[in-house]
């Protein structure tokens, strides 16, 4: 199944209540257009209505090679902005909403692909991933978030050495730089993602669009402003139906306790 008018470059299936999200422009190893761009907003607007997570990944040997050069080459300075502007909303629907993404990786995770998979909260690497960002080697700088978004995750010092030198990391570095939160065998990053998005699924909503909302949001409160907030958000979940009831399944032996890493 696909969407809407841009069925091609974005596939969309639901794989149980988790929304499948494919980068469908192998030959041009995802990269993004702008048709690209509103094809990837319908399916995440769609996934917001109906699925409980989504997971993105790229068809082909990539997840995503980052901007179209060939469509950039021909803007003027205000269309480049107002493009900009455009990633900035439909990235930000996958940052802030009410369900969780992870990013599948492989293969090159580049420049705007990189800005793409900042915005999830989650992302899984397979061992054929590489990061870089090569706008310094293009003249241009990103304009995804990704001096926000990539920047906070890996820090800037990283970020400036990166954008500088033209430098690519391999999946265990970035995810020591918190590019990624999980390395896996190649091959395996959409199989390991759809497994934690079915997992994050199953949390209540509230808690979920507490943490995707409220956490990355504190570094920017004042330390008194964090944890005033946190004790209305903690209060306000916990009073919730939703939570009363899975606090007495627990206390009624009804759910499974905290496992140890491993299972064990
Ligand atoms: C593209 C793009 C693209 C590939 N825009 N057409 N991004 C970059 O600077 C990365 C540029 N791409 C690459 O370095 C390589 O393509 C890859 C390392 C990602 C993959 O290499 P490979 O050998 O598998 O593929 P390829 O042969 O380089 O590319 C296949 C085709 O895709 C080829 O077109 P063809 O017509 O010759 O078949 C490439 O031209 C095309 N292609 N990447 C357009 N990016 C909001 S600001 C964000 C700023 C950025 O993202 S800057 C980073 C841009």
């Amino acid at each position: 199944m696909t969407t809407g008018q841009e069925a091609e470059l974005v596939t969309y299936e639901m794989r149980g209540n988790v929304a499948l999200v494919g980068l469908n422009r192998p030959e041009k190893r995802n990269a993004i257009s702008d048709r690209f761009v509103e094809a990837l907003a319908d399916a995440v607007e769609r996934a917001r209505r109906e699925a409980k997570a989504g997971v993105i990944f790229g068809n082909g040997r990539h997840f995503c090679a980052g901007l179209d050069l060939s469509e950039h080459v021909k803007k003027s300075a205000f269309e480049g902005v107002e493009g900009s502007r455009r990633w900035h909303e439909v990235f930000g629907r996958i940052e802030f909403g009410p369900i969780p993404w992870f990013c599948a990786l492989h293969g090159a995770v580049v420049g705007g692909g990189l800005e793409l998979a900042s915005s999830a909260q989650v992302r899984v690497a397979d061992e054929t991933t590489f990061f870089a960002l090569p706008e310094g080697q293009r003249g241009i700088f990103v304009g995804g978030g990704g001096s926000v978004r990539t920047a906070r995750l890996m820090g800037v010092a990283r970020m400036t050495d990166m954008m500088l030198t033209g430098r690519s990391i391999d999946a265990d570095t970035g995810e020591r730089w918190n590019l990624a939160q999980y390395v896996v065998p190649a091959g395996k990053s959409v199989e390991k993602a759809l497994e934690l998005a079915a997992r994050a699924a199953t949390n209540a909503e509230l808690s979920n669009y507490a943490v995707i909302n409220v956490l990355p949001r504190m570094p920017e409160m004042s330390r008194d402003d964090g944890l005033l907030m946190e004790s209305f958000i903690s209060s306000f979940t916990a009073t919730s139906p939703e939570a009363e009831e899975r606090l007495i399944a627990f206390l009624e032996k009804r759910v499974a306790k905290v496992a140890a890493p491993g299972g064990g």
